[in-house]
């Protein structure tokens, strides 16, 4: 178990070594580090106009038809050192520019709703503002991963507008439901335990694929509900409105006539 610790120590090490204090890093951090330090700055505006976005149409929904679609709003920009590491997966040469035209998720903005629908209901909403560029859009909801993952992912430049200039920025959108949220970020501790023996990760593994299909179920499920809810009580609503319109017409005259 000791001689096990000292390997993962050692890896860590040599990762941090690799990756983060390589000497073209380094040099990197030098050259860059104010104009890193703008970009990254660029991408908080960048998130905070799409945040804007959403909040602007929950709050139309929430006067026009009374309900909310959107439960949460989570965002983040990109840690330098999960940028380093898709740089090295990627392979791609460690510029400012190489990072802001291949890295596409620098900046993140994660959409929890409670149903589904909304969730394309706000894609829509958001794709059709003239601002709005889509660059791509993954459906993981009608596709989802082969590990159960599911959301919905938009990749969208928006523009910033600075003292002096408009700058275009690309920010990813991740809009899924509570549910997929909940198996989302179960599932992300899973993948970043390093501890657990290959068997049990791997039954672990199939056991959440299982719960990613409850999860699509309970969330159809919903949404099935909320449809019947909303039939219903436009049904009634029109079976209450009745007396109320025979009382309206009795007063005024026009019933039993003739
Ligand atoms: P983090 O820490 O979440 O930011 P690309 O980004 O396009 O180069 P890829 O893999 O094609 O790479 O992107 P994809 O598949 O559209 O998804 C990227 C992000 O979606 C991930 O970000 C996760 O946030 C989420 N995601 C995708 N698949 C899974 C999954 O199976 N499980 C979980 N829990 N999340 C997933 P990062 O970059 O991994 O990191």
């Amino acid at each position: 178990m000791g001689g096990l610790n000292q390997f993962f120590k050692q890896t860590q090490r040599q990762f941090v070594r690799d990756n983060l204090m390589s000497d073209e890093f380094i040099e990197f951090l030098q050259q860059n580090r104010l104009p890193y330090d703008t970009l990254m700055a660029y991408y908080r505006c960048a998130i905070m106009e799409v945040e804007t976005k959403f909040k602007v149409l929950n709050e139309q929904f929430s006067l026009q038809y009374d309900r909310n679609p959107i439960e949460s709003i989570k965002s983040r920009v990109k840690s330098m050192e999960s940028i380093v590491k898709k740089v090295r997966s990627k392979d791609i040469p460690l510029t400012l520019a190489s990072l802001e035209e291949n890295i596409r998720d620098i900046a993140g903005v994660r959409v929890v709703c409670s149903f589904q629908d909304d969730i394309y209901m706000l894609a829509d909403c958001l794709l059709k503002q003239d601002d709005v560029r889509l660059i791509e859009k993954k459906d993981y909801i009608k596709n989802p991963k082969p590990s159960g993952y599911r959301s919905l992912h938009l990749i969208v430049e928006i523009p910033i507008f600075l003292h002096n200039e408009k700058r275009m920025m690309k920010v990813e959108v991740q809009l899924r439901t509570i549910a997929m949220d909940f198996w989302a970020s179960l599932e992300h501790k899973l993948r970043y335990k390093k501890n657990i023996p290959d068997e049990e990760a791997e039954q672990l593994a199939r056991e959440l694929v299982a719960c990613a299909e409850t999860s699509a179920a309970l969330d159809k499920h919903m949404q099935d509900i909320r449809k019947r809810i909303a039939e219903s009580e436009e049904e009634h609503k029109d079976k209450k409105d009745l007396p109320q319109t025979m009382g309206t017409m009795m007063l005024k005259g026009r019933l039993f006539r003739n």
